[in-house]
């Protein structure tokens, strides 16, 4: 064998920092953030609709969303605030055994996702599709009310703004509609390898 370098181990040093994109810090803990008070959503007020533009192609109970397929996933995430944590753990629904479950194909290529707390934030459908999930859990437990159980987006390739806590649907958009960050200078894509905080960067 010629190369030299290990695959399998403790990564190491230079490997980690390799993973955390520019004007980014390590973070052990899991910070809250959010722009208003918690709320607190009872499963039987639970539901999750799939709109195209204003039209509402499907909604599911508490219950109907858990049975659909779960799937785990490992990520790092990464906060404009300048945290990143690594190898998170996560269970959910993927965007695309949502939109499978509907019946439907993207039918066009932008998404708003809208939140209980009214909070929504702009994602493009590529981003969501095989890269993006409604996780129910987080380190093997339901949620966090304060990180945004029931269930929130999780969009771990872009900054975690974009993975809208509170979730209560997803809508298709004709255009690349700004959601809340975005209408208040953040950027509208969001990429933390070429630190696309604020609209303009
Ligand atoms: N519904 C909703 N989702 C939200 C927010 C919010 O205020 N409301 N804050 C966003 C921001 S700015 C960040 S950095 C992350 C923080 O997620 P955390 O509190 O789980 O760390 O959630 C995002 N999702
Ligand atoms: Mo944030």
């Amino acid at each position: 064998m010629a190369t030299t370098r290990g695959f399998t181990g403790r990564p190491r040093a230079t490997d980690l920092s390799s993973r955390i994109p520019p004007g980014q810090h390590l973070e052990k803990d899991f910070p809250v953030l959010s722009a208003g008070p918690t709320p607190r959503i009872r499963i039987a007020d639970w539901t999750f609709t799939l709109k195209v533009g204003p039209r509402p192609v499907k909604r599911w109970s508490w219950t109907e969303f858990n049975a659909l397929p779960i799937t785990q996933i490992t990520r790092d995430i990464h906060c404009v605030t300048t945290w990143t944590k690594l190898d998170t753990v996560w269970e959910g629904v993927l965007v695309d055994d949502i939109l499978k479950a509907a019946g439907i194909e993207a039918p066009t290529p932008y998404v708003l996702a809208h939140s209980f707390d009214g909070y929504s934030t702009n994602v493009p459908m590529q981003d969501l599709a095989g890269k993006a999930m409604v996780a129910l859990r987080f380190d093997g437990e339901p949620l966090d009310s304060d990180h945004g159980g029931p269930a929130r987006l999780l969009v771990p390739h872009l900054y975690f703004w974009k993975s809208a806590k509170w979730l209560n649907g997803l809508q298709f958009t004709e255009r690349d509609e700004a959601g809340f960050w975005e209408l208040r200078g953040y950027h509208m894509y969001g990429d933390p390898w070429r630190e696309q905080r604020y609209s303009g960067d």
